[in-house]
């Protein structure tokens, strides 16, 4: 539930005009020079953005899901290279530690991630480990008070500036799968971390992947998240429950913007003696895209409210980011069709959103994997009916 209205509006409307007025007349800067503007960063800080979705306690916002989400939808309007910057601090990058953390693992890392004076990365991706995450081969081996860790991270958010990893890494051989698996909170300074280059992507520039590469790092066994061995798949199957809620908003925030340029865009075109957006298939185009985006927003509120009482969310969230993904690609390419010949011109913020939402369908669970999610979940439930 929303705690307090008021307060929450006031975020939300400060937030909409910070997109407006300094995040989207920046979006080709950021794009040009693959680099958020420091002066951006800082302000991003001060507004307590790192933090939103960490409890009080530790030094965070605190907001409740549903409110992560609606403030998710604000900054969806801009280039998802800002969110990028602040999403890893908020989500995959804190939440291991929140949710199965011990509290003297949140004490000592979290209130670092909620001012932004540390970056954090999830590091479950590896060069054989794609959506089969159960499969993770990084090994950490104990020796004394320390696990050595050996292996290679792919496609890690945020690892170039990252100052503090959870790591999932295999810490029994002998169990095949996820229940072999350990996550650890790795201090990004740790001997034996090499991060590769920045990858060159599709889109969303700006925001920044790399190799996270771990050779013989060594990691006190105090830092394996929970205190104990195996649990580290399921605290990563949790972390990304959350996650796809919360991507599932930016693609509904992505899609009202790409609307908005669209409406703009057809009603000061004019073809035929009038403005496109009196032509009846432009117009389909335009309200298709709108009942999308609606349907998105609807079920991502409904299931961020479960969330926030308490309901296991597996299967809501797999059906938001199946469909939040896949709506907003289609409202991408319906809103370059609009814009016609310019809408290939790289002038346009269209073109460059077109490829930037390409990535959503893909990370935090394709859409086959959420597929996979919802059927099981039904099976489960019919089974335990
Ligand atoms: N919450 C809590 N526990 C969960 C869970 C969840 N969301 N999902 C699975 N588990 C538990 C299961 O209950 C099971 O527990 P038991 O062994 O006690 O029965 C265990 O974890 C293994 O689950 P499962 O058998 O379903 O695991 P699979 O290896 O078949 O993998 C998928 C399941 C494919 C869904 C998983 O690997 C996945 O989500 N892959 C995509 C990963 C991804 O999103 N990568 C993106 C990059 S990270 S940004």
């Amino acid at each position: 539930m929303i705690r307090d209205a008021e307060t929450l509006q006031q975020l939300i409307d400060t937030l909409s005009r910070f997109v407006r007025e300094r995040l989207v007349p920046a979006e080709q800067q950021v794009a040009e020079n693959d680099a958020i503007p420091d002066d951006i960063i800082a302000e991003m800080k001060a507004m307590g953005l790192f933090g939103l979705s960490i409890p009080e306690q530790y030094g965070g916002l605190g907001l409740t899901m549903e409110e992560e989400v609606l403030v998710a939808f604000e900054l969806g309007r801009t280039s998802p290279a800002f969110r990028s910057l602040m999403g890893t601090n908020n989500g995959i990058g804190a939440q291991g530690i929140l949710i199965d953390g011990t509290e003297e693992q949140k004490q000592r890392y979290v209130p670092q991630l909620a001012t932004g004076d540390v970056i954090g990365a999830f590091c479950l991706t590896e060069p054989d480990v794609g959506s089969d995450s159960g499969a993770v081969k990084t090994r950490a081996r104990r020796d004394g008070e320390h696990y050595i860790l050996n292996g290679t991270k792919r496609f890690i958010t945020n690892g170039p500036h990252a100052g503090l990893f959870t790591v999932m890494a295999r810490t029994n051989a002998d169990i095949p799968g996820g229940g072999g698996v350990s996550a650890f909170i790795v201090e990004g300074d740790t001997p034996g971390i090499t991060r590769g280059k920045a990858d060159v992507k599709m889109g969303q520039k700006g925001a920044h992947t790399c190799d996270i590469i771990f050779d013989n790092c060594r990691v006190p066994a105090a830092n394996i998240i929970g205190g104990q061995e195996g649990l580290g798949f399921k605290t990563a199957m949790k972390v990304l429950d959350r996650g796809r809620l919360h991507i599932s908003a930016v693609c509904v925030g992505v899609a009202m913007r790409l609307i908005d340029d669209a409406v703009a865009f057809a009603m000061e075109r004019q073809q035929f003696g009038k403005p496109i957006i009196e032509h009846q298939l432009i117009q389909a185009m335009l309200a298709d895209s709108r009942a999308e985006a609606f349907a998105g927003r609807s079920m991502v509120l409904e299931a961020a409210r479960s969330k926030d009482r308490g309901e296991r969310v597996s299967l809501d969230a797999s059906c938001c980011k199946l469909f939040c993904s896949e709506m907003v690609g289609r409202v991408a390419d319906r809103a370059v069709q609009i814009h016609g010949g310019a809408g290939y011109m790289a002038e346009y913020p269209v073109e460059r959103f077109y490829r930037d939402v390409r990535l959503f369908r893909i990370y935090e669970g394709t859409t086959q994997i959420q597929q996979i999610v919802i059927a099981r979940e039904l099976a489960r439930q019919a089974a335990s009916a």
